[in-house]
């Protein structure tokens, strides 16, 4: 690690740092919350507080406490320390802000930029930032972290394609921060536009992030840029992207546990779950100033991994995201996510990249129909292979599923495509 990135220095701490930095921070990150009204209210004590474990003596908090104390009861500093403001509505509609200090927003760009070095980013790397830029995280939190790490940043934002391929031509590109669904969309097209992958474009890694993928997905983009990409979670409550970030070895989200506190909690009652189980991830703000958050209900279903990873870095990992406790489905009685529809499309090699899952309820029956785009290049001519391949996506999904579901296959590029996060799930009961 140069001195330039000695931010990073966290990265190189011990278990037992990181553990004793967590239980100092933890009452700092209290008495700091308890500035807030809301967390006025709540009569904590910091002073209780022995070890980072001790954590689960505290109230969890839900967006609907995040909702109830709009606008300023989450506000533990005076407004005019208040340099930023991101607003998001959510899937519900009903908006929260959520505030940042100066030093709240250097921090956010340290975190993003320390996964963005444990994936091998430096100064010599051009970094194409494909987010949206403004209320939406992903833009300007990847885009300070560009900076910081000295890389030429182009912040291009999400949408029009074709200009963000001819940036990526221009400027030698190799370096881009993009939601999944939108990546293979622009590989496509550059296929399309006869671009070959390493001769026209320099691309080398890639960040994605801001909505669930599983991992057969993340392959395909891999294949389809000829790069390596790296997987980042983090949600606009909790700063936004670089909560927790891959590293080079790709195996599980290293949390950023000198600034985040992570908790698995059941879903239903909140409670911890043995070690290793999946549950809801709960995060504790530990350094935030303008607006901290304990233990913070992230309705993001996940486990920690176990053992050391081979890179080193002693801040534990999570596993990939499997989908939010909201994002269940219930068809006749049977729970589900539409990621475990995305697992079983993705392993079978006809399937195209875009799909959507149509709910319905005809005479007083609910059900699934997957629509399917087909890979490009798939003939549609011949009914008798159409419908065979039909059939057999039909059988895999309700092995999956244990309920029958209709597929309706599209050819490519029938599906919408979002400009921002892809909308997979239409429910129209
Ligand atoms: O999506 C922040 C972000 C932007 C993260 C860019 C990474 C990259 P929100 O719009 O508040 O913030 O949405 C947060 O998106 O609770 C997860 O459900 C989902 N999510 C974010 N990253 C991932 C990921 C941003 N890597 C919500 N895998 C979170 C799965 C993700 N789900």
């Amino acid at each position: 690690m140069s001195e330039l990135y000695d931010f990073a220095a966290a990265d190189q701490l011990s278990r037992e740092e990181i553990l004793a930095l967590q239980a100092t921070r933890l009452r700092e990150a209290v008495a700091q919350a308890l500035r807030s009204p809301h967390y006025s209210r709540l009569g904590l004590s910091p002073d209780a507080l022995r070890s980072a474990e001790d954590v689960c003596r505290l109230p969890l908090t839900s967006k609907d406490d995040l909702r109830a104390a709009m606008p300023w009861d989450m506000l533990a500093v005076p407004k005019r320390e208040v340099l930023r403001v991101h607003y998001s509505s959510g899937t519900t509609g009903v908006a929260t802000a959520v505030y940042h200090t100066r030093g709240d927003l250097q921090r956010w760009a340290e975190c993003v930029a320390r996964g963005m070095l444990a994936g091998g980013v430096t100064s010599d790397d051009i970094f194409q930032n494909m987010m949206g830029y403004g209320l939406f995280t992903g833009g300007l939190g990847f885009h300070y972290a560009g900076e910081l790490l000295g890389c030429m940043t182009i912040p291009a934002s999400s949408g029009q394609t074709a200009r963000q391929v001819q940036m990526m031509q221009l400027f030698g590109v190799t370096v881009m921060h993009i939601l999944p669904s939108y990546a293979l969309h622009v590989a496509h097209y550059c296929g399309q536009e006869g671009l070959v992958m390493g001769r026209d474009l320099r691309l080398r890694a890639g960040y994605l992030g801001g909505e669930p993928h599983t991992e057969d997905f993340r392959h395909r983009i891999q294949d389809a840029w000829g790069a390596k990409f790296y997987n980042c979670y983090g949600l606009s409550e909790l700063a936004g992207p670089g909560v927790a970030m891959e590293c080079a070895c790709q195996d599980g989200l290293h949390v950023r546990e000198d600034h985040y506190l992570p908790e698995i909690v059941d879903p239903a009652t909140g409670e911890p779950v043995p070690e290793g189980e999946e549950g809801e991830l709960v995060l504790t703000s530990l350094t935030r100033e303008a607006m901290p958050l304990l233990r913070y209900r992230t309705r993001d279903i996940t486990c920690f991994l176990e053992g050391e990873c081979p890179c080193g870095n002693h801040h534990r990992r999570l596993a990939r995201i499997r989908g939010r406790s909201d994002d269940m489905l219930v068809l006749r009685g049977v729970n589900f996510y539409p990621m475990q529809v995305e697992r079983v499309l993705m392993g079978i090699p006809e399937v195209g990249t875009n799909y959507c899952l149509v709910l319905t309820r005809e005479q007083d029956l609910d059900h699934l129909t997957v629509q399917v785009e087909l890979r490009p290049g798939t003939s549609f001519d011949d009914n008798r292979v159409l419908e065979g391949m039909r059939d057999r996506i039909a059988e895999e999904l309700r092995a999956e599923l244990l309920f029958k579901v209709s597929v309706e296959l599209l050819e490519p590029h029938r599906l919408p495509v979002a400009e921002g996060k892809a909308v997979r799930v239409v429910d129209k009961r």
